[in-house]
């Protein structure tokens, strides 16, 4: 009996050492981002594995948050964000840390158009493998179906700049996108992907444990793509719902604190299935 529950420790303590090498992912999540016309905005900021529902990191506060609208050919505006969100805790099923939570008001989200959310998190220490880890992060949304911004670089020191409108993605369609650092393509980029297959609780600001999806091989829990020459990216979407997609390492700022620091860009985007 005690030998068989040293081994599952040890069953324990491999997976969790492997589970740590998957994809870690900052997610700004909001239920919907195609929206009829502006209302309350429900967000979470959140830096976990969101594939597995896996540990949850403490991503050392938020620096910014705010979003780039656009509509037409109107001048873009910068609305600030940041006030409205409150630290919280979240929780998933093996593991909780602080994170970031709120209600963005209807009358900053009013206008027809798109709204690029931008949000640049602390800076989150990786102890196993001695580095710091900062995942700038882009979600766009629309309001009314009249289309804006969403296919212009924001300008940040990193990230992943859609081809394709992003709040508008059938299952099945393919993804493209271009990564930029310091508004430059970048050529041959590691970008890992993972699907949101554990559908966020608002209520308890939490991932369930029940996931949509049956893995049938690490393998598949976190997938690599590369971008070509010119710095694109493409991903055949093969589910409805959210998808991530994170650039490892390509910002400028390589040191934070003396330690190795990976300027990772991340965007999420939303399919929906054709009916
Ligand atoms: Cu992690």
């Amino acid at each position: 009996m005690k030998k068989r529950f040293i081994m599952l420790l040890t069953a324990v303590c491999v997976l969790t050492v492997v589970s740590s090498a998957f994809a870690h992912f900052m997610m700004v999540y909001t239920p919907e981002i195609a929206l009829e016309q502006g209302e309350d905005m429900d967000v979470r900021i959140v830096f976990t594995h969101p594939a597995e529902a896996g540990h949850m990191m403490d991503m050392g506060g938020v620096e910014e948050f705010y979003a780039m609208f656009q509509r037409g050919d109107s001048e873009p505006k910068k609305i600030d964000l940041k006030g409205y969100l409150k630290q919280i805790e979240w929780t998933n099923p093996h593991s909780k840390a602080p994170a970031f939570g709120g209600v963005i008001p209807r009358k900053e989200v009013r206008s027809m158009g798109d709204y690029v959310l931008v949000m640049k998190p602390g800076y989150y220490f990786e102890k196993e493998e001695g580095v710091y880890m900062q995942q700038i992060t882009k979600v766009i949304m629309n309001v009314g179906g009249v289309p804006g911004n969403w296919a212009a670089p924001v300008g940040l020191p990193c990230e992943i700049v859609p081809m394709i409108k992003p709040y508008s993605l059938w299952t099945g369609n393919v993804f493209k996108a271009q990564v930029l650092s310091e508004g430059k393509p970048v050529a041959g980029a590691e970008v890992e992907v993972e699907y949101l297959s554990h559908m966020p609780d608002l209520k308890t600001n939490s991932l369930p444990e029940a996931s949509s999806v049956t893995y049938p091989h690490d393998a598949f829990v976190t997938q690599t793509i590369f971008s070509d020459d010119n710095g694109y990216i493409t991903f055949g979407i093969p589910k409805a719902g959210w998808w991530g997609f994170a650039a490892l390492g390509i910002g400028p700022d390589t040191q934070h604190d003396g330690k190795e620091l990976s300027q990772d860009a991340v965007i999420w985007v939303k399919a929906v299935d054709m009916k």
